[in-house]
């Protein structure tokens, strides 16, 4: 392969005759454009190899990047650039003599600036969570009408930003049927099935298998910390609500709570995030004939690569026995997560919905519980539950904001 590991070349995009050669970082492009005052777009050259467009390298009605690793490592270095201002793209000859072009509009939305990567995973990625404590709620609580959410899909993209943004919203006015959670489950895309079913219900068996399915407190929780895959949004809807005082439900934002650990109780936020909890579900669901056996060790704060809170566990009901951790870890667990839980319990709001109310919620954040309640003979109290993945939801909220994306 040919040498060459000092570019000569800074173009100044539209004043196409007064492209100036300018000696470069080795192994960068730069571009800086005429009417973009100081700004600089900085580009690898490795990347703009591996991103070359050409019928060659990319297979563009599958969006694909082809592979090429016969040819060696892809680290060759540019020998010729030309910004076309007609056309507005910047036309690379390596030092290999293969040929590449890239739209302007293409490499500005591809801009490693600080600025342009915030607002791509802001605006494209995910529309970052807004959290919210006690005396936020009301302002916080989102309500569509059921109706509405089926039919038009500007209220489905409010919603599905609800969710993401305030992490839970409320549906008005669903019929009296079955089938609402799984109407609304496939509005957004696929339903989750899990060893519970593709739906739920949420009342008081006889053969209760799960403390949800009991009269009695459901204390704060997630909903299935016992899976790795674990359930993305959690669908209630309210058949028949109870008329005995309580069976109303109460909500936490986990994020905050978490948020709020972190600042005032820095220790107990590390232990938290850090050591591994056993969660776990054994049994069968009510006379269902598959017994599982459910085990996921995660602890009760996750963060993802970039430091963000992605998911919260906590299931008291569902916290196993066996703690696999060394001794003196399970001590400073105890504390740090009694600290979590009253806080999380200090920040709670009640509310009781009715029926024909749909209650949505992010049960990757959201920390949610019922108070006890008694059934009558004309009065049982009844939910219908589904489930949807984030993939599904994430993929919906863009095909609605983005509907002629095509990179
Ligand atoms: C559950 C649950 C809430 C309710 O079943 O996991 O949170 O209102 N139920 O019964
Ligand atoms: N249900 C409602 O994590 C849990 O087991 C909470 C889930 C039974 C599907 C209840
Ligand atoms: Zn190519
Ligand atoms: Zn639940």
């Amino acid at each position: 392969m040919l040498s060459c590991r000092y570019l000569i070349g800074r173009l100044l995009l539209g004043r196409p005759a007064s492209t100036v050669a300018r000696s470069l970082a080795p192994g960068y492009v730069e571009i800086r454009e005429a009417n973009h005052g100081s700004e600089v777009l900085k580009y690898p050259q490795i990347w703009l190899r591996d991103n070359c467009q050409c019928p060659d390298c990319f297979h563009a009605s599958t969006r694909a990047r082809k592979s090429h690793w016969e040819r060696g490592p892809l680290n060759i270095e540019v020998s010729k650039l030309n910004y076309n201002p007609e056309q507005q793209k910047l036309e690379v000859t390596w030092q290999d003599d293969h040929q590449s072009t890239y739209d302007m509009a293409w490499l500005r939305e591809r801009d490693f600036g600080e600025a342009a990567r915030k607002r791509y995973l802001e605006e494209v990625y995910k529309p970052p969570p807004q959290l919210w404590g006690k005396s936020d709620f009301p302002a916080m609580r989102r309500e569509f009408d059921y109706q509405d959410v089926l039919e038009k899909d500007k209220v489905l993209r409010s919603w599905l930003e609800a969710l993401a943004v305030q992490g839970f919203a409320i549906l008005k006015e669903a019929p009296d049927d079955v089938n609402v959670a799984r109407k609304l489950a496939e509005r957004i895309g696929y339903i989750k099935r899990t060893t519970y079913g593709d739906v739920f219900e949420v009342k008081s068996k006889p053969n209760a298998g799960n403390y949800a399915y009991l009269m009695t407190p459901l204390p704060l929780h997630t909903d299935m910390p016992y899976y790795e895959y674990k359930a993305g949004i959690n669908i209630l809807h309210t058949l028949v609500q109870s008329e005995s005082l309580g069976g109303a439900n109460t909500l936490t934002d986990g994020f905050n709570v978490a948020a709020a650990l972190q600042r005032h109780h820095p220790q107990d936020f590390e232990v938290l995030r850090s050591v591994p909890v056993n969660w776990f579900d054994i049994g069968h669901d009510g006379d269902a004939d598959k017994p599982f056996h459910s085990l996921w060790r995660a602890p009760v704060i996750c963060l993802d690569v970039d430091g963000q809170f992605a998911r919260i566990n906590q299931n008291t009901t569902k916290r196993d026995s066996r703690f696999t951790v060394p001794l003196d870890r399970a001590m400073a667990w105890y504390e740090a997560y009694n600290k979590f839980l009253s806080l999380a319990q200090s920040e709670a709001v009640e509310f009781k919905t009715q029926a024909g109310d749909v209650f949505v919620f992010n049960n990757l954040r959201m920390l949610h519980g019922r108070t006890a309640y008694e059934d009558a003979p004309g009065n049982k109290r009844h939910l219908v539950g589904a489930y949807v993945d984030w993939d599904i939801i994430y993929s919906r909220l863009r095909t609605l904001k983005f509907p002629h994306a095509r990179d």
